[in-house]
């Protein structure tokens, strides 16, 4: 059987609870219709998406996230700046950005390239992002005065740092009501207290 996997790394309580207000704050100051926001419990950040795999693969991935995390320290990660894929002035995705990028994306980077999940490791994009919200097709290209004003005001906000102390492998099951995500696997991060 195939299961849709993705590897990522939570925002610890505390802070997810401040992102819950600023998804909050979006709704209320800068409501755009056809806009369909991440609910609380699926805010993560992707370091790879590994998309369906065959199930008898997950014992090989988890040995494999396991031998990285083994080899790198937990960190702290600085939430700040919204911004959108592809574009602010053409956006499709929202999504909370990162002020120190370093130590996710060396993270992000050992896992594609030394775990050989990716087929191309070498052509694989990361940009560490938590994705708030989602444009659907009936906004397109109606709220971009809306879109303005919020990305003017909130396009600097600072949410806070978390520490991030373990990576984690999910399953994702698309439903109607959107996707649930289940955790199958947790790795911790190396110590440095
Ligand atoms: P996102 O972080 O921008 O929302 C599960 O689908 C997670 O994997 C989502 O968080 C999603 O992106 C991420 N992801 C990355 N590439 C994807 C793809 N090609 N299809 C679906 N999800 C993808």
């Amino acid at each position: 059987m195939q299961k849709r996997l993705f590897i990522a790394i939570d925002p610890e309580p505390a802070i997810l609870d401040t992102i819950f207000k600023l998804i909050s704050t979006l709704k209320r100051d800068y409501p755009t219709e056809g806009m369909r926001y991440t609910a609380p419990q699926n805010l993560h950040l992707t370091l790879q998406f590994l998309g369906e795999t065959d199930e008898h693969q997950i014992p090989k991935i988890i040995s494999k996230i396991d031998k990285i995390c083994q080899n790198f320290s937990e960190f702290d990660l600085e939430f700040a700046n919204l911004g959108a894929f592809p574009s602010r002035r053409n956006p499709r995705i929202i999504w909370l950005g990162v002020n120190n990028p370093q130590p996710v994306t060396a993270l992000a980077k050992a896992i594609i390239s030394d775990t050989g999940l990716v087929q191309d490791p070498e052509k694989a994009q990361f940009s560490p992002h938590l994705t708030l919200g989602r444009v659907t097709e009936d906004a397109r290209g109606i709220s971009s005065e809306m879109f303005s004003k919020l990305f003017a005001k909130l396009g600097s906000v600072n949410v806070g740092t978390t520490r991030i102390r373990e990576v984690l492998l999910y399953q994702s099951i698309l439903k109607p009501g959107g996707p649930v995500y289940t955790v199958l696997s947790r790795h911790a991060l190396k110590n440095i207290c």
